[in-house]
């Protein structure tokens, strides 16, 4: 029996995908790599150092800087991102996750956040929801990103529950891979998560119920 969920957070609860892509491209822009919407598209879910080695990758220049100067780099993104998501109020929860988390919470089920960002803390206290999380798993404790399971391994112990009796949701491919292999049951959300094969599918948020899910799995 399902017992628990846990969550991505980037395009699951909210979305904070197009905060990233801005303060990425204005740093690609100021390190003369030109911006694209596929690379734009590939930094989803993809955790902070990673996603600024992609970046200088796509712009050949993933010799020319010194581990300080692209820690420096980083650093100086993740200073914009977070001027940016100062801006999130409980208006920007994505369609029906606010009555989704509300009707877990009733029929005693619990939840736990599996995200790469270092800002979920911070993004769950501005969108007003933190109360609904028993944990929050620390990305920096986590030395492999997904589709590593480690994460949501790590999600599922703050439940304290198997991992049969968890469903995890993502809007990644690499997510659902990540949840499958951490042999919970995966959710995909979108169309990006088709060809991971999740268990269970929504094309949005708004689809997401305990009932969808009873009625998917057969219980
Ligand atoms: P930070 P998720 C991911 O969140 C984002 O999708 C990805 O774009 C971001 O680079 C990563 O978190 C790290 O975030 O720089 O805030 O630590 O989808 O795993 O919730
Ligand atoms: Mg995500």
């Amino acid at each position: 029996d399902i017992k628990g969920f846990t969550f991505d957070l980037d395009g699951v609860i909210t979305d904070t995908a197009k905060f990233h892509e801005q303060a990425w491209h204005d740093l690609a822009t100021e390190l003369g790599v030109e911006w694209s919407d596929t690379l734009g598209s590939q930094l989803k879910g993809i955790g902070r150092m990673d996603s600024l080695n992609m970046i200088l990758t796509a712009g050949g220049k993933q010799d020319q800087f010194s581990d300080d100067e692209k820690v420096a780099f980083a650093t100086k993104k993740n200073t914009h991102y977070v001027a940016l998501i100062q801006s999130i109020t409980p208006d920007d929860i994505l369609p029906g996750m606010t009555a989704f988390l509300e009707e877990i919470k009733a029929g005693g089920y619990l939840a736990s956040i599996a995200s790469a960002s270092k800002n979920a803390p911070q993004i769950l206290k501005k969108l007003g929801i933190t109360n609904y999380f028993v944990g929050i798993v620390d990305p920096s404790t986590v030395s492999r990103g997904k589709p590593d399971p480690a994460i949501f391994v790590k999600a599922g112990e703050l439940l304290n529950l198997q991992p049969k009796q968890i469903i995890g949701i993502e809007d990644a491919s690499a997510g659902v891979q990540a949840i499958k292999a951490a042999g919970q049951t995966a959710l995909g959300v979108g169309a990006a998560t088709q060809s991971a094969n999740p268990q269970l599918w929504v094309h949005d948020t708004a689809d997401i119920s305990l009932k969808m899910i009873a009625t998917t799995l057969g219980s």
